[in-house]
């Protein structure tokens, strides 16, 4: 499936390889905001923004809402499942936009069609952070994960397969898609304290989309 929304030629510096497997297609979606935004903000209607626990008992600063394969915690930490624990009721499909723009830019990035089914939701107030990870709750790690920027800017750390490999800092704008494969698909990475701000169709804010392959 794809709607053709996001069929711009990207010649470098718009596409670019920070390392291998990750690329950064800057502006990739700048013109797409309010769609985006209406999109967001539907499934945040269903599943509204929350703030997890994280398994070392501390709130995370980052609020989160999610679609496709969501979060669900239990005795064990947290996992991907296709329902909402409380209610049984699967959590909302991920919107058109979404699945055309993630296959759009897994494209792009070099890696092939990509059908993602989780879409985890990030909200960065001014002062949010989220601290060095990997991403390692999925099945598959042969496939990339997309990520979208929109509204305030902010510094992305981008280190190694080691915690204490040294990081690069990538300032990442309103518009701005990332797609992380093969080699930098488990490596380290983080956002740096959001500043504060205002963009004009976001607010005050920092949103973060990742499109995945759960399960
Ligand atoms: C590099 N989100 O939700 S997106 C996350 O901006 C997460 O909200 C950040 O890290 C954010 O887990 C960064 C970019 C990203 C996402 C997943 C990655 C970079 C990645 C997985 C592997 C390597
Ligand atoms: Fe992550």
């Amino acid at each position: 499936m794809t709607l053709d929304l996001f069929e711009e030629a990207l010649p470098p510096p718009w596409c670019e390889e920070i390392a291998p497997g990750a690329v950064v297609l800057h502006g990739f979606v700048r013109d797409h905001g309010p769609e985006l935004l209406a999109a967001v903000n539907a499934v945040v209607a269903q599943v509204p923004w929350r703030h997890l626990t994280t398994p070392g008992g501390f709130t995370m600063s980052v609020a989160m809402s999610w679609c496709g394969n969501g979060w669900t915690s239990d005795s064990q930490g947290y996992r991907y499942s296709a329902r909402d624990p409380g209610s049984g009721r699967r959590w909302p499909v991920i919107p058109d936009i979404l699945m055309a723009l993630a296959d759009e830019a897994a494209q792009r990035a070099g890696f092939g069609h990509f059908v993602p089914d989780a879409c985890l939701i990030n909200r960065y107030d001014p002062g949010s952070k989220l601290s060095l990870h990997q991403d390692k709750d999925e099945h598959d790690f042969s496939a990339p994960i997309v990520s979208v920027s929109l509204g305030l800017p902010a510094i992305f750390q981008f280190g190694g397969l080691q915690r204490n490999d040294r990081t690069q800092r990538i300032p990442l704008a309103h518009g701005d898609v990332v797609v992380w494969g093969g080699p930098s698909r488990l490596c380290f990475h983080g956002i740096m304290p959001v500043k504060e701000g205002f963009h004009s169709l976001v607010g005050s804010h920092r949103i973060n989309i990742t499109l995945r392959k759960a399960r």
